[in-house]
Order: structure tokens, then sequence, then C-alpha cells
């Protein structure tokens, strides 16, 4: 009996701390089997909001990761991209990348804590495994919550 109030207790220890804590947006993305291709391509956050993403290399031969830009813009995406073949872990020294998750080998998960950009826009994300670019993308909608 008394095992069982003291466990109660300590729930609701977690609970009022957990309801204390500053909210993170969690976000789940897997590549769509072995193709070149996220299978979550939008998601949308709040201004400033804490994003913990998370990558779930469901494939069986591909690794993959995840590098969040603060841009969509089309050539930045090529220069990030094209500058990840040669650098170390395959992610550039740029200004442009927001946040990146490690490499993730096929069965591995992978996350990034981050948080979202304050100016409303759309965000590209892209795997930079060399070859993976141009194909394997996302977006980032950064957008205020509707008034309810
Ligand atoms: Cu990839």
């Amino acid at each position: 009996m008394e095992l069982v109030m003291r466990y109660f207790l300590s729930m609701l220890l977690v609970i009022g701390w957990a309801a204390q804590a500053e909210p993170v947006k969690e976000i789940v993305i897997e590549p769509v089997g072995d193709e070149l291709k996220f299978k979550q391509t939008e998601f949308t956050v709040q201004p400033g909001e804490t994003v913990r993403l998370i990558f779930k290399n469901t494939a069986k031969v591909m690794p993959h990761n995840v590098v969040v830009l603060n841009t969509s813009s089309p050539a930045v995406v090529n220069r990030v991209g094209t500058a990840a073949i040669t650098a170390k872990d395959y992610v550039p020294d740029d200004p442009a990348i927001l946040a990146y998750t490690k490499l993730a080998q096929p069965g591995e998960t992978v996350e990034v804590t981050f948080k979202a950009p304050a100016t409303p826009g759309r965000y590209r994300y892209i795997c930079t495994f060399p070859g993976h670019f141009s194909m394997m993308q996302g977006t980032m909608v950064v957008a205020p919550k509707p008034a309810s």
C-alpha cells in the first residue's frame, strides 16, 4: 500500500515537472523505403518554438541525414548540397544551416533539437548524403498558431 502511494506521489511530481517545462514540438521524419525521399515532406511549427526533430532511418541500405536550412532558396539548397559531398560527415560549414542531425545508418534513429526561426516562412530541409539532396527534400513551415 505504502509502495503504491509512493509510486503515485512520484508520478505526480513527474507530471508537475513536465507541465512546467517549455513545450517541445516533436517531429518524426522517415525515408520512403530505400528511395531518395522523405515520407514527411512538410511539417509546421510556430515561430521561435523548440523543435525536436527525430529522424528514423527505416531504410534497408541507404544512409541519410536531415539538414534544416534558414531559407527555401534553390540556389542555397544547391550550394549546401554540393559542398556537402566533400565536407566532414557530409555537413559543410555554411551559414544557411539552421540545424542538422548526424548521419543515420540504416535502422538507426538520430535527432536534433533546435529553435524554429522567429520569422514565419518556408524553410527547406534536405539530406546531404552525396547524391541525395536534389531529390531528398522537404519544407518546414513556420507559421503562427491561428487564433482560436
Ligand atoms: Cu539521404
